[in-house]
């Protein structure tokens, strides 16, 4: 922002400051505001760009509606401030504040300026509120609010909904926006920027917003599958930092760029949360670093959160179960024998630790903990379960007010030979168990069990976790992966949201303790606790945040980010609407790029279905990267190689999870598992991951199952053409260097997309031992030159041969499409033979457009 302050006070002298416009360019004169042009043009500013609105009417209707900005008390509530000599890397754009008031009336300076074109006043309210006022506040920090919102409006709104209303009428009114906590009024502007940055109107306004869920979090696993380090290889970071967002040991020239020193991008990050209503974070991997409890590292991260807290963001850390063990910690240390859960050294300890970071974060979460899982520690070392470890540590931490969230994501070999199955059976017996006062379930009432929202590990389709339903004497915490570990990294541009909506929408058919169905059963109903009652609810999200200029990794992954966050606050969001706001936030409201870019992220995630693991096909990534093809890959550990979770063999594909396979459909209710169970009522986009399908099998569009399977990788690889091409049809309108860093991951994109596609195909066919389908894919063409009819074209190749007798015409004369519904261009006819024609195919799969250009090398008829 325009105004450094190190934290003091700055009503009045925001009223003061250069014109905010300057964000938005329309002043070029110095050179801050070339800088902050460039910031800007980097991406760095997420969804929180203020571009003057461009339509007339609306513009000129906001400057009427805004005119003013009415803080009251602005400072009269810091937030807790551990570091005394907080500050900001010199040169900074952003700055420091103290209260979520201060943040609040900071941004809407920012905002609006930008928005409307000019600066909008901040004013006190004693002399009255102005019309045109935009008042922020509690109804204990504003006289305005209490005159304007009854009491009761107040009521259902818990600690962190707001509303915003208009009152009064035509030029005679003002808004409001409130909520019971400063935090609240902060989202509250952030919801009415919002509105104005998409076009919409802010007259007659009466707006409530209240979260679903109440904890909103991130884990950030430092570098370990993040994509936005900003070197060559998307895996390290500039500067001698290593990629992380946060610096806690940078050398070289980001030395002094360590905390507690505060840098721009963790406040644009603290803005861009707050603006989604995300409330905390885990700032450290889950294969947890014990750094990060040294008492230098607490110092640092106490820093960081005094920054990020009068945004709302609270801190919580990743810790390893034997951590006590470690001598960095002595003389403070254990012994692991003395690691028994249950025994008052491992709990004392635990709690002087956390009593520890208490002190310098009085804030702080809890402790996140991935125990027994890919060779972390955890209770069953000792002899015990997850029951007694959890318990164990929050047993430690509960007179501290804090959480203890352990991650269900085990696998232990041992416990079947169906991986899938696995957690389940481990922590299912746990949420069963009697208790001795007649209760039933054993974990402790401040732990939330932490569960992926599939049974297997974040791929771009998984049935639901059936552990969602199940566990309903538990609290759980639904984890999302934000950052694009198996579903395209930096490079893939792959909209997540219509994923999660579809997790999160899915019935589980959870029925009472008599089997009578429950009212409210989709995931997002157990997960908000309207389902079974539970009150600690949150939604995880392993998020995709470092040091990149845009602090993504590539500029669509911001949006996973935004989604994530919109639908933590409120799952039953559709994600349509959601790529429409982000859309317009970071692109433009224009009328031809918002519906291009959004019909672009609705179907990518399908098409990296498609080209990737269509029709249920599973986990047949490298095995190291995670990013490109592996089909025929075997490693000593079974449950991490491809080959464990295709099982091609000369019968089918796929893994056989009925009754009379793994029976893993038994874990969920029985409407899901019956359904499951039989290949004829399994939904297609599932059928690999429950059944072992045969080459032959009859799919419902009448195809073999072998001819279905190689058109879906086709046709995901032709909607990364269309898009490739959609994108271009934008660049007049979007900003240079944005426009062309996607086009060139696009590039990228098509080309990995084919890699899947010919590298899967390839190694099915040694299986299935057909014939390439050819004549009746969705982009499937004939073609008519010199009277003769061409078709069989593998659409996988990248041109097609074609033999013309001597005396005929080279000019293709007709064009027969497969798909009636398609739609084509002879781009290029070929004028004598030898020579080139090119034919444009475009049609519509039901997850979105696709395209295909036949390229055909004509030559003389031998
Ligand atoms: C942090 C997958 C990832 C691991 C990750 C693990 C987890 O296996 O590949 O990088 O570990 O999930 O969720 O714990």
């Amino acid at each position: 922002m325009l105004i450094a302050s190190g934290g003091v006070t700055l009503a009045g002298a925001v009223a003061a400051c250069a014109p905010s416009s300057a964000w938005a360019g329309s002043s070029k004169s110095d050179s801050k505001t070339i800088t902050l042009m460039n910031w800007e043009a980097l991406g760095s500013q997420m969804w929180l760009r203020y571009v003057k609105v461009r339509d007339p009417h609306l513009l000129a209707q906001h400057r009427q509606h805004v005119t003013a900005i009415v803080v009251d008390n602005v400072d009269a509530h810091p937030v807790y401030r551990h570091t005394a000599d907080l500050h900001m890397h010199p040169g900074s754009h952003e700055h420091l504040v103290t209260t979520s008031l201060q943040a609040a009336r900071d941004e809407l300076v920012h905002g609006l300026g930008g928005l409307l074109g000019e600066d909008v006043p901040v004013t006190p309210s004693a002399g009255g509120v102005p019309d045109g006022a935009v008042v922020v506040g509690t109804p204990d920090t504003s006289a305005a609010v209490r005159r304007d919102v009854p009491a009761s409006a107040f009521r259902s709104l818990g600690a962190d909904g707001y509303l915003i209303r208009s009152v009064g009428h035509g030029a005679n009114s003002h808004t409001v926006i409130a909520g019971n906590t400063e935090v609240a009024a902060l989202y509250g502007t952030y919801g009415f920027l919002r509105l104005m940055q998409t076009d919409k109107p802010i007259t007659g306004l009466d707006v409530v917003s209240v979260p679903k869920v109440k904890s909103r979090w991130l884990d950030n696993w430092d570098t370990e599958r993040l994509y936005a380090g900003n070197n060559a290889t998307g895996t390290g970071g500039l500067n001698g930092e290593n990629g992380s967002i946060f610096d806690f040991a940078a050398t070289g020239a980001s030395a002094d760029k360590n905390l507690p020193v505060i840098l721009d991008r963790y406040l644009v990050v603290a803005r861009s949360l707050a603006a989604v209503g995300i409330n905390g974070i885990n700032i450290n991997n889950v294969n947890a670093n014990n750094a990060y409890l040294t008492p230098a590292y607490i110092e640092q991260e106490a820093a960081l959160v005094d920054a990020l807290r009068p945004y709302g963001i609270r801190l919580a850390l990743s810790i390893r179960y034997d951590a006590p063990t470690d001598q960095r910690f002595a003389p403070d240390t254990l012994t692991a024998d003395q690691l028994d859960p249950y025994s008052d050294a491992f709990r004392g300890w635990w709690n002087r630790k956390a009593t520890e970071i208490k002190a310098a974060i009085p804030d702080f979460g809890g402790f996140t903990v991935k125990a027994n899982s890919e060779g972390q520690p955890g209770p069953q070392d000792f002899g015990y379960d997850h029951g007694d470890g959890a318990n164990g540590m929050a047993a430690a931490v509960a007179p501290l007010g804090m959480t203890i969230f352990w991650r269900t994501f085990v696998y232990n070999a041992d416990v079947d030979p169906d991986r899938l199955k696995r957690a389940y059976m481990e922590f299912g017996p746990i949420n069963d168990e009697q208790q001795p006062d007649g209760t039933k379930g054993r974990f402790a009432d401040n732990v939330l069990l932490q569960t992926k929202n599939g049974p297997l590990d974040f791929q771009a389709r998984e049935p639901i976790n059936p552990m969602f339903g199940r566990m309903e004497n538990t609290n759980q915490a639904l984890e999302l992966e934000v950052t694009q570990e198996y579903t395209g990294q930096n490079i893939m541009l792959d909209y997540l949201a219509p994923m999660w909506e579809e997790a999160l929408k899915t019935d589980t058919h959870a029925t009472d303790a008599d089997g009578k169905p429950l009212r409210h059963r989709l995931v997002g109903d157990i997960v908000d606790g309207t389902a079974q009652g539970q009150q600690r609810t949150a939604m995880v999200g392993v998020a995709n945040l470092g040091n990149a200029d845009d602090l993504t990794g590539h500029q669509f992954s911001q949006a996973n980010l935004f989604a994530f966050g919109r639908l933590a606050w409120d799952w039953t969001l559709g994600s349509r609407r959601i790529a429409d706001d982000w859309t317009r936030m970071t692109w433009s409201n224009d009328r031809h790029v918002v519906p291009t870019i959004v019909q672009m992220m609705m179907g990518s995630r399908e098409a990296v279905v498609s080209y990737q693991t269509p029709l249920g096909i599973a986990h047949q990534m490298h095995a190291d990267t995670h990013y490109a093809p592996g089909p025929s890959e075997t490693l000593a550990r079974p449950d991490w190689s491809p080959t464990y979770y295709n099982k091609a063999d000369s019968v089918g594909l796929g893994y056989d999870r009925s009754r009379t396979g793994s029976d893993f459909v038994d874990q969920y209710f029985p409407v899901l598992a019956d359904r499951y169970n039989d290949i004829k009522t399994t939904p297609e986009n599932l059928l690999m991951w429950f059944h072992h399908v045969p080459w032959g099998y009859q799919m419902k569009d009448g195809l073999p199952f072998w001819d279905e399977l190689v058109y879906r990788y086709q046709m995901g690889v032709q909607y990364v053409t269309w898009m490739r091409k959609a994108w271009d049809s934008l660049e007049a309108s979007l900003d240079a260097r944005r426009f062309h860093e996607v086009q060139a991951k696009l590039a990228q994109h098509e080309v990995d997309a084919k890699d899947w596609r010919d590298t899967c195909v390839r190694y099915w066919q040694q299986f299935s031992g057909r014939a390439m389908p050819t004549d009746h894919g969705p982009t499937s063409i004939a073609v008519v030159i010199g009277g003769k009819r061409y078709d069989g074209f593998d659409l996988s190749a990248d041109s097609h041969t074609l033999s013309v007798p001597t005396d005929a015409s080279p000019r293709i004369s007709r064009v027969i499409p497969a798909d009636r519904a398609a739609s084509y261009r002879i781009l290029q006819q070929a004028s004598q033979v030898p020579g080139k024609a090119v034919v444009e195919v475009r049609t519509q799969a039901f997850f979105g457009p696709l395209e295909k250009d036949y390229v055909f090398d004509l030559e003389l008829a031998s």
